[in-house]
C-alpha cells in the first residue's frame, strides 16, 4: 500500500479536530502483499548479524542501511544514512523533501536518533531542511541538548553547514491546494495521512541503534508534533535489550509511551512480536477507544536480532534485509472483525 494511506481516519479530540473519513487498507496493495500471512511473516529467529528493519516497504532505505553496515560502519551510521535515503525521496510524500504540508502549506518535519549508548537527538517542527534525522544526530553530537524546535532547530542546522531550501514540491503543493478545496478549510476536515519512516538496525558488534523521520499528519494544524521525535514514544533503543519504532496516529502513540513500552515488555522476556501486540493491546483495550477510527503501527528487534512487527489494521509492513534478502513482510495486526 501507499504509506500515506495507512491512516485515513483519525479523531484528533484534544486538538478539536477530525481528521480522515474513511479506515484504513487501499485499494493499490499488490496480491503479493494480500498473500502474506502474518503466521508466516512474525516468526521470530535467531539473526545473522548485521540487520536492519524498517517501517513500510523502504528497500532502497534498508539497502542503504545494510551498504552502511556490510562496510563496516555501525549501527548509527546505518540507520541516518538509510533514513536519509527516504528524506530525499521526493515522491514520498510522508518525509523530508516533498512531505505534505500542514494545513497552512508549511512542510514542518520531527526526526529522533538514539545509539546504542542510550544518547539521543530529536528535532521537532523543523522546517527548509531535508536532512531532519541528520540534525537530530547533530544534536544528540554536538549538544548538551535532546530536543531543538522550530526555528532554534534551523538556526543549529544551518549554523552545522545544512542548507535550507524550499521543501514544499509542485505535487504537494498541488495535493494541499486539492485538500483546501474539498475541505474547505473548516476546522473539522478530511484529509489522507501519511507515515512515518522509522529504522532500527544492529551491527556486526550486536550494537543497536535507531532513527524516525515525519513530516508528520498532512495539513495538521500548526504547531503539531506527533510522536516521531518523542523518545519512548516514537523510538525507544536500549542496547541491552532491544529497539522499537512506532508509525501511526502519534497521539495515541504518545498517549502510550509505545515505542518505551515495547522494549520493557521485551525486558520482561516477551518476545519483540509479543511485546507489540500488547502494546497494540494498551491503545485498543482503553475503555471508549476509537481505534477503528485510526491506525498505530509498531516493529521492534531484540538482542539477538529477532524482530516482530503488529498494528491495529491490515496492511501495515516493515523492510528486513538480513543474511542477503532485502524484502517487505506484511505485519499481522488486531482488527480482524
Ligand atoms: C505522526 N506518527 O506525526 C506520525 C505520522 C505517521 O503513519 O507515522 N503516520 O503522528
Amino acid at each position: 500500500m501507499k504509506r500515506r494511506n495507512f491512516i485515513k481516519n483519525a479523531t484528533l479530540s484534544s486538538a478539536g479536530l477530525a481528521i480522515g473519513s474513511s479506515l484504513v487498507g487501499c485499494a493499490d496493495t499488490s496480491s503479493k502483499e494480500k498473500n502474506s500471512t502474518a503466521a508466516t511473516v512474525n516468526n521470530a529467529s535467531t539473526a545473522k548479524l548485521p540487520m536492519v528493519i524498517a517501517t513500510w516497504h523502504v528497500i532502497d532505505a534498508t539497502a542503504k542501511a545494510m551498504e552502511v553496515l556490510q562496510a563496516g560502519g555501525n549501527a548509527l551510521d546505518a540507520v541516518e544514512q538509510g533514513c536519509r535515503i527516504e528524506e530525499a525521496n521526493e515522491k514520498g510524500q510522508s518525509v523530508g523533501k516533498g512531505g505534505l504540508p500542514d494545513r497552512d502549506g508549511n512542510v514542518t518535519l520531527d526526526a529522533c536518533i538514539m545509539d546504542k549508548h542510550g544518547n539521543c537527538g530529536s528535532v521537532v517542527y523543523l522546517q527548509n531542511i531535508t536532512h531532519a534525522v541528520s540534525v537530530a544526530r547533530k544534536v544528540m553530537e554536538d549538544t548538551p541538548h535532546v530536543m531543538l524546535a522550530g526555528e532554534g532547530a534551523k538556526q543549529f542546522a544551518v549554523s552545522k553547514g545544512f542548507e535550507p531550501e524550499d521543501l514544499l514540491t509542485e505535487a504537494s503543493k498541488k495535493a494541499w491546494e486539492k485538500w483546501k478545496i474539498e475541505a474547505q478549510y473548516k476546522p473539522i476536515i478530511n484529509i489522507e495521512n501519511h507515515d512515518t519512516i522509522g529504522m532500527l538496525a544492529i551491527d556486526k558488534n550486536g550494537d543497536i541503534s535507531g532513527a524516525c523521520t515525519t513530516s508528520g499528519l498532512a495539513y495538521k494544524l500548526g504547531g503539531r508534533v506527533g510522536d516521531s521525535p518523542i523518545i519512548g514514544s516514537g523510538l525507544f533503543v536500549d542496547n541491552e535489550i532491544g529497539a522499537c519504532v512506532a508509525t501511526g496516529l502519534g497521539e495515541e502513540v504518545v498517549k502510550t509511551v509505545g515505542s518505551f513500552l515495547v522494549v520493557e515488555l521485551m525486558r520482561q522476556g516477551k518476545s519483540p512480536q509479543e511485546a507489540c501486540e500488547e502494546a497494540i493491546s494498551r491503545i485498543v483495550k482503553k475503555p471508549n477507544s476509537q481505534f477503528k477510527d485510526f491506525q498505530v503501527g509498531y516493529i521492534a528487534v531484540n538482542k539477538k536480532g529477532e524482530t516482530g512487527s503488529y498494528s491495529i489494521h491490515q496492511w501495515f509492513s516493515m523492510t528486513k534485509f538480513q543474511d542477503g534478502v532485502n524484502e517487505q513482510i506484511q505485519s499481522d495486526y488486531f482488527n480482524k472483525a
